[in-house]
């Protein structure tokens, strides 16, 4: 599937036996050609180490050796919910999507905390990346050296199964060496605008995303059926009602009966179409098979540093600015640090749910430490605030110029189709119950994220700020996006 949506103008090999994990291709600028592929063996995987052996195999697993040495200690928990140091032994969680922005964070909390990590990901994030000619505004380190570097630093493990959970046979392999308690799936194609940029990479998203969450729900209850899965959905599922959004479900009476439904389902992108059949199939396995469940509807997330990424700049997050990748807070904190007008789509009254990187990564724990019970589809709403893309504008505009930057905002017609002018109240109190202690947007917070969109503003590309994929303009045709 990733071969399908991943040629380029010259068959890229990721089998070499040379290569420790696959690279991008070096070339500058990429023709998407269906006739041309990505070759991609599905062939039986091969557990290795880290450190410098290669593969002789297509598709590898790289693993480090597992650490029994960690004992559970005794860290304070967060907030007044149970907690991984509470547990006699610490939790064996497998992060899918573990080297990407939400997941690197949570994988490095997940492992402070003693949770015994494994990250799974094919590292196809870099690779789109390479694809579209964009970058990070923060340098990333491969994610070899993140986890060296963090085993220098603490003295704890992650271990890592680099490889495709599109590939269930590569699936398989992984949930059998690992045996994990949790799994936080996070390894998805996220970018509404990516799935929107032609029939391919729509295509790609989701089958990438489908299929793989159904390999996820097929190794749970084939492999380790008491596994609870933590799937990271969207609030994007719910779309903007003219009604508030439930957490997941609604009580309707109709025509004289009631019953407790889900509550409908109006996605407006490829991408955020996918999350919403995601949540179809995992709540029909909970059902028919017994899974356990969460699906964390999570808002648009901001922020870059988290306790653990601070520690050391090889633990740097990614942040992306681009109009592709980024997302409209962290978008507007970089366009400010760089005097390019806040790019405000359409009237600017979209609202949705916003939260700060470091409640991602609590809300994550607190679902693994409060697992739902055997045949429960649990929904959580993951944000903490609300906030219209104007009022994201504002607070941005304030902070800016009380560091000296003359920020402007300019409306530009909006690519998308949504509604500019609703409106929106969503309700988000199941984490908090469960211990949730908010970061909210702060004057603080801001002036670190515009601190760090100048420290590293010569890495910017302006080019890749104003949108450019188009939700009515898609077609069949392959399209780059890059300038
Ligand atoms: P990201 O793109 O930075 O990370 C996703 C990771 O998953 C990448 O490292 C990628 O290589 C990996 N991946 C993708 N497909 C894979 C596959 N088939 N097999 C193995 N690995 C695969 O995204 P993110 O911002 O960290 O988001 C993580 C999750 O959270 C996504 O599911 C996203 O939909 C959800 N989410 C993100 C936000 C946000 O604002 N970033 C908001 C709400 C929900
Ligand atoms: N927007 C602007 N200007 C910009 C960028 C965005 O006005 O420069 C607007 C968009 O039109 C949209 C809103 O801001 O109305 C949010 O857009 P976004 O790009 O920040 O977020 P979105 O595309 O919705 O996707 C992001 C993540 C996705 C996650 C989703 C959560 O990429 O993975 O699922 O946030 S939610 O929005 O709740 O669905």
């Amino acid at each position: 599937m990733m071969a399908r949506l991943l040629s380029t103008s010259c068959p890229l090999d990721i089998a070499s036996s040379s290569r420790s994990y696959y690279k991008p291709s070096n070339q500058g600028s990429i023709s998407l050609s269906s006739s041309l592929s990505l070759r991609i063996s599905r062939l039986p995987l091969k557990k290795l180490s880290i450190y410098g052996k290669k593969s002789q195999r297509h598709c590898t697993i790289y693993t480090t050796a597992v650490s029994t040495s960690q004992e559970a200690k005794t860290e304070p928990g967060t907030g007044s919910y149970r907690s991984s140091s509470e547990a006699s032994t610490p939790k064996k969680v497998m992060v899918i999507g573990g080297d990407g922005y939400c997941g690197w964070a949570t994988s490095l909390h997940l492992s402070n905390k003693n949770y015994e990590v494994a990250i799974v990901d094919n590292l196809v994030r870099r690779l789109f990346d390479h694809q579209l000619g964009l970058d990070s505004l923060t340098p990333i380190s491969s994610i070899h050296n993140r986890i060296r570097r963090w085993r220098s630093l603490t003295g704890k493990d992650i271990q890592l199964y680099v490889g495709d959970i599109c590939d269930f046979e590569f699936l398989s392999e992984a949930f059998k060496s690992f045996e994990p308690d949790a799994v936080v799936h996070f390894g998805e194609q996220r970018s509404a605008p990516y799935s929107m940029i032609d029939r391919s990479r729509a295509i790609f998203t989701q089958q990438n995303n489908v299929i793989g969450t159904l390999n996820v729900l097929f190794a749970i209850k084939e492999f380790k059926e008491d596994c609870h899965l933590v799937k990271l959905g969207t609030m994007g599922e719910y779309g903007t009602p003219n009604i508030d959004i439930e957490e997941g479900y609604i009580t309707i009476t109709h025509n004289g009966r009631t019953d407790t439904l889900p509550y409908p389902k109006q996605a407006s992108s490829f991408y955020h179409l996918s999350k919403v059949h995601d949540s179809h199939n995992i709540a029909f396995t909970c059902k028919a098979w017994g899974i356990r469940a969460t699906d964390l509807n999570q808002g648009v997330v901001y922020g870059l540093r988290t306790d653990e990424t601070a520690m050391h700049e090889e633990l740097c997050n990614r942040l992306d600015y681009d109009a592709v990748f980024g997302t409209a807070l962290n978008r507007f904190c970089v366009q400010a640090a760089v005097d390019h007008p806040l790019t405000v789509y359409g009237k600017g009254g979209q609202t949705r749910g916003y939260l700060d990187i470091r409640d991602t990564v609590q809300c994550v724990e607190l679902a693994i430490a409060n697992p739902a019970q055997q045949g429960e589809f649990r929904v959580f709403n993951q944000f903490t605030e609300q906030f219209s893309v104007n009022q994201l504008a504002t607070l941005v505009t304030k902070a800016g110029e009380k560091l000296g930057l003359q920020v402007r905002t300019i409306s530009v017609p909006n690519p998308r189709v949504e509604a500019e002018e609703h409106y929106y109240n969503a309700k988000h109190t199941k984490l908090v119950e469960l211990g949730l202690k908010p970061h909210l947007l702060s004057d603080s917070l801001l002036d670190s994220l515009l601190n760090f969109a100048v420290q590293y503003k010569d890495r910017v590309d302006t080019k890749q700020i104003m949108p450019s994929v188009s939700w009515r303009k898609i077609g069949v045709k392959p399209k780059t996006v890059s300038a």
